[in-house]
């Protein structure tokens, strides 16, 4: 019989502690709406895991510490950059948050936040590498990302400097490829390769400069949902203003 009434008060208690994982923390809020974001897999500092195999990086503690600002929920999928612009188009997929370039090709199909981040396009080469300049990629292998703007940078000067350019599905494995020397070059967001080389995960330079300089937003399909994306602009302008998104960027330096 005591064994009948502890079974009973640890459903019981199970059900109350269900209860509390999916309400947040005020009695009004059994109308919070969970939104679907979708993001890259790692792409440090935007979007990386950390030691215990959490989600970190610049845009998870942005969108994070939007969400809380402005009181809704999020729920965070982590399926690779062009995955990630698929999902959004199909509907599966709320937003995208993904280090993701504002482009005039891309604002015909979605609606972009205020710009949260400075950014451009990098060539890397190795630590060691004789290249320096984009003439010496003459008839070599250059590595780009699909749908990125580093593969449309690369594409632009593809014939002018006379490479064959090479399309992989990750930023880590485009760098795999040219550690290895199965590419010469690869092109990558300025601020992705310039972090990457700084906190020594990559023995590479960046001998070229940056290209094309722009901004990172938060996106949502055109015309579909302006509520989450002005949630989006006031909670970054309050994190802005509270010194929040000076501390999560400083967190990455
Ligand atoms: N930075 C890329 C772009 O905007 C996106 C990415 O690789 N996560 O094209």
């Amino acid at each position: 019989m005591k064994r009948l009434l502890k079974m009973a008060l640890a459903g019981l208690l199970a059900v109350s502690l269900v209860g509390c994982g999916s309400s947040t923390d005020t009695d009004t809020d059994s109308e919070t709406k969970t939104y679907i974001i979708a993001t890259d897999t790692t792409y440090p500092p935007f979007e990386m895991e950390d030691d215990d195999g959490n989600l970190v990086g610049i845009d998870m503690d942005l969108i994070r510490a939007i969400a809380e600002d402005q009181g809704f929920e999020i729920e965070i999928q982590s399926l690779g950059f062009d995955a990630a612009c698929t999902a959004l188009e199909s509907g599966e997929a709320d937003a995208v948050i993904a280090g993701m370039t504002i482009t005039d090709a891309r604002s015909e199909k979605y609606d972009f936040s205020d710009e949260y981040y400075e950014t451009g396009v990098t060539m890397g080469v190795l630590a060691d590498s004789d290249i320096d300049s984009y003439d010496d990629l003459e008839g070599q292998v250059v590595v780009a990302k699909t749908s990125t703007t580093g593969l449309e940078f690369a594409q632009s000067i593809e014939d002018e400097y006379g490479f064959t350019l090479e399309v992989v599905e990750e930023s880590a494995l485009m760098f795999e490829k040219v550690k290895s020397g199965e590419a010469i070059a690869c092109f990558e967001d300025t601020p992705v390769l310039k972090y990457q080389i700084s906190i020594g995960e990559l023995d590479f330079a960046t001998p070229c400069g940056n290209e094309n300089p722009s901004y990172y937003g938060f996106a949502v399909l055109k015309g579909e949902n302006a509520e989450l994306l002005e949630m989006f602009n006031t909670g970054l302008a309050n994190l802005k203003e509270s010194g929040e998104y000076d501390e999560i960027l400083a967190a990455y330096e």
